[in-house]
């Protein structure tokens, strides 16, 4: 794999959160590709981007952050490959969400609801569907395109401070500001919350979810780890970084999602709950706003990787056959880190027509649809979307039932 230095990315030598300049590398994943960055048969020959991916600790506002910064045109714009709406375990997830803030608020047709990084629509048309005016705001062109096609009105744009002014000009502010699984992907962390300060009604609130840092570090989802997400967020690194726009975390809840995450609820005015108070504290108490939370766990990741790489050739040995599922960001970290690739792995599933018939980058494995698993009997299947592993595993009951068994790497490698 080839690195082009200088070509559109940055090394970050600062917090890219609270200019802080004592940033503590812990973690170094080596030069890899980008993760959503799916390459097409014909190109197969050609070399790939690689991009340093180091994690670093700001002791000034607890933030943990990878240190390269690619530019967004390249991560988010044409081709982005990741459409929300392909797993029903994630919409089920985003529609009890709108229900919940339908019960607690009163939302009518005068309301505003926005979503920023709204992809295919997957959650904004539950407000559709109970009346409710919402707006869009995603730039990748592809999902956007299918969010209208839905009857969910999209912006096709980048989320800024900027664009927040306009937005508020021809469309007045929002009552509620949904953003899930974004504010990790901005570059510009400070001007995208700045935006939806300034997006918020003084009695708005926005609902943000995020992968919990604390859940990465236990169960080592280092694999969560590519270069769309800038910045792994604990309670304490998120509570440093919205009260400097004016913006409070009056309540937090953890969720299973994505391997635990947490959805804040965010307000221009401060009233701090108990669910904020409990995680604050539990976090000064185990030491996550310290370098040395961190210490171990470049170990971890590489007695993970050991693990693996000892199973899989184990296997292979024994002259078994490998498929992977899910050709997901993360599945990228995971083969590129262990330096799994078409040697020991044959192919990968994927729900996700737009996936299907490319190249995972870097390990270069072909993407086939799941249909594939009982065509082709593979003996294992290595659980690359290891966050959806029961939604999975339930679909693939004839493929099991058949003898076919999954290898699940993370948060220990084990056979199911
Ligand atoms: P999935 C995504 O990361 C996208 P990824 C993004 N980078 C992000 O921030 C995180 O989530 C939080 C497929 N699948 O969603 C769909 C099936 O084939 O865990 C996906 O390609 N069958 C913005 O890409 C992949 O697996 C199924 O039944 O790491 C899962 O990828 C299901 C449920 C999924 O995340
Ligand atoms: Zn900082």
């Amino acid at each position: 794999l080839l690195h082009q230095p200088g070509v559109a990315s940055q090394t970050e030598t600062a917090c890219r959160c609270c200019g802080g300049q004592s940033l503590h590398p812990f973690l170094d994943l080596g030069f890899t590709p980008l993760a959503d960055r799916l390459i097409r048969p014909e190109d197969g020959d050609t070399p790939e981007l690689t991009f340093p991916l180091v994690v670093a600790f700001c002791p000034d506002c607890a933030l943990v952050q990878i240190l390269e910064t690619v530019a967004p045109e390249i991560l988010f714009a044409d081709a982005y490959p990741y459409y929300s709406s392909f797993s029903p375990a994630l919409l089920e997830h985003s529609r009890a969400n709108v229900l919940q803030r339908l019960d607690e608020r009163e939302l009518g047709p005068s309301s505003l609801v926005v979503e920023l990084a709204s992809n295919d629509g997957y959650l904004l048309k539950n407000y559709v569907e109970h009346g409710v005016p919402v707006c869009g705001i995603d730039p990748a062109d592809g999902p956007a395109a299918a969010a209208r096609k839905v009857g969910v009105p999209t912006l096709c744009d980048f989320f800024t401070e900027e664009f927040a002014s306009k937005f508020v000009g021809e469309h007045g502010k929002a009552d509620i500001v949904h953003a899930n699984n974004v504010l990790a992907h901005v570059a510009d962390t400070n001007g995208f919350v700045a935006g939806i300060r300034n997006l918020l009604k003084p009695n708005g609130v926005a609902v943000i979810e995020m992968p919990y840092l604390l859940r990465l570090i236990e169960h080592v989802e280092f694999d969560t780890i590519y270069h769309e997400h800038l910045c792994y967020f604990s309670v304490t690194a998120l509570d440093n970084l919205f009260r400097r726009h004016g913006l409070f975390l009056n309540r937090v809840e953890e969720l299973a999602i994505h391997g635990g995450s947490l959805r804040i609820f965010v307000e221009p005015f401060e009233a701090t709950g108990e669910s904020v108070e409990k995680l604050m504290a539990h976090e000064k108490a185990i030491g996550l706003d310290t370098l040395d939370f961190f210490a171990e766990f470049s170990a971890r990741v590489d007695t993970l990787k050991e693990k693996l790489l000892g199973l899989v050739y184990k296997l292979k040995g024994e002259g078994r056959s490998i498929a992977a599922y899910g050709a997901a960001a993360k599945g990228a970290t995971m083969l590129n880190y262990c330096g799994l690739d078409t040697r020991q792995l044959d192919f990968v599933v994927d729900r996700n027509v737009n996936k299907q018939g490319m190249l995972m980058p870097g390990a270069h494995l072909p993407i086939l649809a799941p249909e594939e698993l009982v065509a082709r009997k593979p003996d294992f299947v290595l659980m690359l979307a290891w966050n959806f592993a029961d939604e999975i595993l339930a679909q693939q009951q004839e493929y099991r039932n058949a003898g076919g068994r999954f290898i699940v790497p993370v948060p220990e490698p084990r056979i199911v």
